[in-house]
């Protein structure tokens, strides 16, 4: 006899919805403020008196809550409709800086922790803005991870802003992980934003699969009773 909950197809139906929601949730950013959106202002905006919508952060700054900047300074920039507009949320790098080009690039740096053997992707998003010959591709960062240091050129088509994902997977050698992306080539704009770490094949506590295959048990009944 079933319990008198689920005798109401209404509500299995529901019910399969919403674990296949809960089965299906998005994965775990183990990079913190990985869309760079946390401050949610501009700090110093460049300190140079004028609203013109980037911050300039020096090496080794920690203003940017989670990452430090390496190597070079870099620009922190917000979102303008009629200039550059991030992939993701307000807020956007400019790995060459407020003033500085390409040659002199910089990046950002963070630890993150990490289960020792487990595989994680780390992707980012690479920006340029095409059309306007200070600022377009191709672009170029190293993003590093576990000992691992491939290099990723953005060179995209078209006009305006243009993003793209990039990626790369690892496996992490230790409880912590350092992950950096530094610029190496560009003109005067290297857009970074929407890094991302997640696990490609957790090591899972015994019974997490078990607990994932029993929902997604029900969420199918659930679904089967929709479909009728
Ligand atoms: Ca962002
Ligand atoms: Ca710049």
């Amino acid at each position: 006899m079933k319990p008198a909950l689920l005798r109401s197809p209404r509500l299995v139906c529901l019910l399969g919805l919403a674990l296949c929601g809960a089965v299906t949730i998005h994965a775990q950013n183990f990079a913190l403020n990985g869309s760079f959106e946390d401050p949610g202002a501009l700090s110093n905006d460049a300190g140079d008196g004028f609203v013109d919508g980037f911050d300039s952060i020096p090496a080794g700054g920690t203003s940017i809550t989670g990452w430090t900047v390496i190597t070079h300074e870099i620009a922190r920039g917000i979102r303008n409709d009629a200039y550059i507009v991030a992939s993701e949320g307000s807020f956007f790098l400019d790995l060459t800086g407020y003033m500085g080009s390409g040659a002199g690039s910089g990046g950002v740096s963070q630890t993150i922790t990490t289960t020792p053997g487990a595989t994680y992707r780390f992707a980012f998003d690479l920006g340029t803005l095409q059309g306007d010959s200070n600022s377009d591709g191709p672009i170029s960062v190293t993003a590093s991870a576990a000992g691992l240091s491939p290099s990723f050129t953005h060179d995209p088509g078209g006009i305006g802003n243009q993003w793209a994902n990039y990626g790369f997977d690892f496996v992490a050698a230790s409880a912590s992980t350092e992950i950096s992306i530094l610029g190496t080539g560009g003109k005067y704009y290297i857009g970074l934003d929407n890094v991302s770490v997640t696990a490609v094949s957790p090591v899972p506590e015994p019974g997490h699969y078990a607990a994932i295959a029993g929902l997604a048990l029900v969420a199918f009944g659930g679904w089967r009773r929709c479909r009728r």
